[in-house]
């Protein structure tokens, strides 16, 4: 309650000109240690409470964490709201209330469960407003209540995360597990994110959800608008509005529709004015992300907004009757979210340099040749607030002592830290610090996951959500091989504990199949005394925000092994190499800039290039065989088979297991056997390499000294620079 006085007191970021991002997640994590940084009160309350004999870890422990994200898409917004009130940009998120989140990762019986994620009391950091907004769908009408979380700048003011609730929202709908009627829309908007879209009923749900969003959003904004005494004519001069993936695209359609039916505005003044005031980031080439909505969930749903999209498309179509792959609907009357984005958007950004070239080059290459002015990269960012002064008080500390505070507001500084590349005391003092963040680790493993680990074994830690392309079950067959390695007699030089932590989609199979295996593997090793002295596999249950902060610091080894060219970006490989830790990855996403940042000698670096991906997925049924490099090699073969080994099935679910075999051997569509023994062979290089304590201790250093160009004040400064131009 102190915390929140705290910032309402303080001055409110205004400006001539607002950024409002606008997304289907915010992953902000736990906020009081955040808030007291950012405020600039953290250490000062932090002695008070222990003069009180009270300790502030404790009263962070019992925070609930708000699940209102996914991954990557909805921490990225969390740090850039974080870094626009830094910067004193003024600035607001607009985002829904979910009141179970994405949902709460159980296992039972080595398998995910999922339970709904309650995350509301009275302690937690919403403020309910007296706004409330109509939200139509065709004739039906609900109520938008929005509730504000203040967003507190670093040494800097305030702005607001707005997020809208369903007024009539019914918690009761949720009978066990995250199951309710998807059909009832006028209850159960604001229950879940992502909620399952397995079946129809799901899928148009979402449909709802981002209409409800967009709505809600696009009233807040004329509302602000208004109450300003602006001239809505000139809106794209006090607003600019951030599409967060293709998510919030409807925004688009709801505010011509808005501008043209309740503002008078003629139908091209109304196009001509929102296309200068909104912007589209592109976050994954993968096909399934880029949402096509059937034309008949539209009109059930919005059908206000149907003669909107196709005066829309209809205008493209006159304007480039020859190039139907640029059209808004397409011939099966599906509506393509992102080429609305693009047409009627004055930006399109990726969110690294490769992802950025892949839109180019591939993707949205037809539109990148329309409009290649609005193409841009934006490499994403971390704030440093969370990701290193909260998280590693520790490593910050020494960094102070070392260069100063000025990295605090100017995280290039960081750039200094390479002065004591020579400095043994320095580098042992370094190491000093990752160890101290390592039997932190073991302590909250021992009580989270009652497993006990070893502080002298190096940390391998995977901690992402859980995909294929991320290729998780790529690692699971390195472990494999590792462990029937040991059990032939051939022992790592120090034990090894490979750290997992992941969320599956409710509806997605085989990454459920892949968290079942390893939970296996974990079982199966874990109590082979033969074998558990030299490896351990630890997968942490219900992986957040919360758990990154104590996973993250504790990192040796950074496992970033996505199928090149699939991964965007990647924010975690940033986190990271912040505090010390060093990539084992492809080249792809980001990991190609921090390669280019440390260089050769500081990174890990093995697999197919992108280049050579996207060249295989031309043809690849006829290029690729997996069965095929299945048996020519016995190492992938023997690890492949022990998925299904007896050994395995005793402990695990033939079902899950079999099917999952079969995936790899029939199809291994993220082509894991075609990378595996370069990641054989790089991984065990990493691990020799471990062993020249100097060296390690210098490529620690390195990593941790070329972050700077990931914190996300930099990415802001740049949306800022070249999109938003706030001031
Ligand atoms: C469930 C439907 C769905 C599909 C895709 C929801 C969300 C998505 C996003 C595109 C997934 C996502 O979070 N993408 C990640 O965005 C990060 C921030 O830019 C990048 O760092 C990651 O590479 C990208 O996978």
């Amino acid at each position: 309650m102190f915390v929140k006085e705290e910032c309402a007191g303080r001055k409110q970021i205004k400006g001539k000109k607002k950024v409002y991002y606008i997304s289907a997640e915010f992953l902000i994590g736990k906020l009081l240690s955040n808030n007291l940084i950012n405020l600039g009160i953290y250490d000062a309350l932090k002695t008070d409470l222990a003069a009180e004999g009270k300790d502030i870890a404790k009263i962070e422990e019992r925070e609930a964490e708000p699940s209102l994200g996914n991954g990557g898409l909805g921490r990225l917004a969390a740090c850039f709201i974080d870094s626009i009130a830094t910067l004193g940009l003024p600035g607001a998120g607009i985002g829904l209330n979910y009141h179970y989140g994405l949902f709460r990762q159980v296992f039972r019986r080595r398998m995910q469960n999922a339970e709904k994620d309650s995350w509301i009391n009275e302690n937690s950091w919403l403020n309910k407003t007296d706004t409330t907004f109509n939200v139509y769908f065709g004739k039906k009408k609900v109520v938008s209540r929005l509730y504000d979380i203040d967003v507190t700048g670093y040494e800097n003011g305030i702005n607001k995360l707005h997020l809208f609730d369903l007024e009539s929202v019914d918690e009761k709908l949720v009978k066990s597990g995250i199951d309710f009627d998807k059909k009832k829309i006028d209850k159960n908007l604001t229950l879940f994110l992502y909620p399952d879209d397995s079946d129809e009923a799901g899928r148009i749900l979402r449909v709802y959800q981002q209409y409800f969003m967009v709505s809600s959003g696009a009233q807040l904004i004329i509302k602000e608008m208004k109450e300003n005494g602006y001239d809505l004519h000139k809106l794209d001069k006090h607003a600019v509005i951030q599409i967060n993936d293709t998510h919030p695209s409807m925004v688009i359609p709801e505010l011509i529709r808005i501008l043209t039916e309740e503002e008078g505005f003629t139908m091209d003044e109304a196009i001509k004015l929102v296309t200068k005031t909104c912007a589209y980031t592109n976050h994954t080439i993968l096909a399934e992300a880029l949402e096509k909505w059937p034309m008949k969930y539209l009109k059930k749903a919005v059908p206000q907004l149907i003669p909107i999209i196709e005066e829309l498309n209809y205008r493209v179509i006159k304007k480039y009757p020859n190039k139907k792959e640029v059209w808004i609907i397409d011939d099966d009357n599906r509506v393509h979210m992102a080429h609305m984005d693009i047409h009627y958007g004055m930006s399109v950004n990726g969110v690294a340099a490769l992802h950025t070239e892949i839109l180019k080059n591939t993707e949205l290459n037809a539109f990148y040749r329309i409009y290649p002015k609005k193409f841009n990269n934006k490499t994403n960012g971390i704030t440093f607030r969370r990701w290193l002064l909260s998280c590693n008080p520790e490593l910050a500390a020494l960094i102070d002592e070392a260069i100063g505070t000025g990295y605090k507001k100017n995280a290039f500084e960081l750039k200094k830290l390479e002065l004591f590349a020579k400095d043994k005391k320095f580098l042992k003092e370094v190491e000093d610090i990752k160890r101290e963040k390592k039997l932190q680790l073991c302590e909250y493993i021992k009580k989270k996951e009652k497993t006990v680990i070893d502080p002298d074994s190096i940390f391998d830690i995977q901690i992402k959500r859980m995909h294929e392309y991320k290729r998780q079950q790529m690692n699971a067959l390195y472990i494999i091989h590792k462990y029937l390695e040991i059990r032939s007699g051939k022992l790592p030089k120090r034990p090894i504990t490979f750290i997992f932590g992941a969320k599956a989609a409710p509806a997605y199979r085989i990454a459920q199949d892949i968290i079942h295996l390893l939970l296996v593997l974990a079982d199966i090793i874990n109590n082979d005394p033969k074998v558990n002295r030299y490896i351990k596999v630890v997968f942490v249950e219900n992986y957040n925000v919360s758990y990154a902060e104590k996973l993250i610091p504790a990192c040796d080894i950074s496992e970033q092994i996505s199928l090149a060219s699939q991964e965007a970006s990647g924010t975690g490989n940033m986190k990271f190499m912040l505090n010390g830790a060093v990539t084992l990855g492809t080249d792809d996403g980001a990991n190609v800039e921090i390669h280019e940042l440390v260089g050769d000698d500081n990174i890990f670096i093995f697999g197919k290039k992108s280049d050579e991906v996207l060249k295989l997925r031309e043809n690849w049924n006829a290029k690729y065989d997996a069965k095929k490099i299945y048996e020519s090699d016995p190492v992938i073969k023997e690890a492949v088979d022990f998925i299904i080994s007896k050994e395995t099935l005793a402990k695990g679910n033939k079902t899950a297991l079999t099917r999952l075999y079969n995936e790899i051997v029939g199809k291994d569509w993220f082509m894991g056997l075609l990378d595996l023994k370069a990641y054989i062979k790089m991984k065990d290089k990493a691990f020799a390499a471990y062993e020249n304590r100097n060296a390690w201790r210098r490529m620690m250093l390195i990593n941790i000294a070329n972050a700077g160009f990931f914190s996300s004040d930099r990415t802001i400064e740049e949306y800022n620079r070249d999109i938003w131009k706030l001031k």
